[in-house]
């Protein structure tokens, strides 16, 4: 990565590691207090894999950090800024796997995105949509949340911005009815993708899952390949309760990806690469923000050395 040449890049990567700040700063800050002026033996490595646990790595993802650092430097002195080196390029070993964006393979590419209520889908839609649009992709939202009146306003909001139309429909219609008319605009239309938003009740849990069934079975009528995609909007705020998330709706309905909010709003950014291990499934975007600029595709090396709070690889 060349910094003079993708200012884009650059911009968004200050983002990233402003947004990550407040989970790489209790990071970088416990290094510095286990590993200043202390050769590496079994108690400072206990000490990071606690700090690693605790920043909502994992346990299984910290163990296998924590080796390898013990692997290779055992018994030396060792600064913080080479642990923190260190562990950023094996984060982005383990990221690097699961960092795809949505490929728009079929037109139009039909995505599903689902998510409990507050976790960022119409954000992250309105964010996408905005994406899509810069890239001369045509884009059509359908509002399928259709319980919150606020819920289809606020992507109209998002759609007029972006100029990409949004497929409503009364307050309390059938969602499912809805995809099925926003498949048809959006083929009418000649759309490279269409965006279905969904409404996130998990308290009704049985309701939520035949809802989300029924919209995918009545899109396969049009394409039975629909949808190509299925993104779950994870709140990183949640920390550990994602991984919990992820296994409710994989069982509902076949989640083909993760895009993961508030990740400026949280301690916990490092849930990513536990779910990453984990799961293995792919992260297709990460969202640091409000505004429709906070949200990028992944970028493995970029999320791990801020995550790391270390500046680009020069
Ligand atoms: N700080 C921050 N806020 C976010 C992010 N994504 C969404 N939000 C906010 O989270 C709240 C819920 O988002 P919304 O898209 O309505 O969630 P939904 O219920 O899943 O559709 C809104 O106030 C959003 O502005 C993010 O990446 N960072
Ligand atoms: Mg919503």
């Amino acid at each position: 990565m060349s910094d003079t040449e993708q200012p884009e890049k650059r911009g968004w990567f200050r983002r990233l590691k402003d947004g990550l700040s407040r989970t790489s700063s209790r990071i970088a800050e416990g290094i510095g207090a286990i590993f200043t002026k202390r050769k590496l033996d079994a108690a400072t490595l206990e000490e990071l894999e606690t700090l690693l646990i605790q920043a909502d790595l994992g346990v299984a993802t910290a163990e296998t950090l924590v080796e390898g650092l013990r692997r290779e430097r055992f018994g030396q002195e060792v600064s913080p800024e080479e642990v923190r080196e260190h562990l950023a390029r094996e984060i982005a070993k383990i990221l690097q796997p699961v960092a795809r964006p949505i490929a728009l393979e079929r037109r139009p590419h039909v995505v599903l995105v689902v998510g409990v209520n507050g976790s960022g889908k119409t954000t992250t839609i309105g964010k996408l949509a905005r994406n899509w649009r810069a890239e001369g992709k045509r884009v059509v939202i359908a509002a399928g949340d259709t319980f919150r009146a606020a819920a289809v306003e606020q992507l109209q909001v998002w759609g007029e911005r972006a100029g990409v139309p949004v497929i409503a429909g009364a307050p309390g219609a059938d969602a499912a009815g809805l995809a099925f008319d926003a498949l048809q605009r959006a083929r009418a239309d000649g759309a490279d993708v269409l965006v279905i938003d969904t409404a996130g009740r998990l308290q009704n849990k049985a309701g939520l899952m035949e809802e989300l069934r029924k919209i995918v079975r009545v899109l396969k009528k049009l394409d039975p390949d629909a949808p190509h995609d299925c993104v779950l909007v994870l709140d990183a705020t949640v920390g550990q309760n994602a991984h919990q998330q992820v296994e409710i709706f994989k069982d509902m309905v076949g989640v083909t990806g993760l895009a993961m909010t508030k990740l400026d709003g949280t301690a916990k950014g490092g849930v990513v690469v536990a779910l990453a291990e984990r799961f293995g499934l792919p992260v297709y975007a990460v969202g640091v923000g409000e505004t429709a600029d906070d949200l990028r595709a992944f970028d493995a090396t970029v999320f791990a050395r801020s995550l790391m709070g270390l500046e680009p690889i020069r």
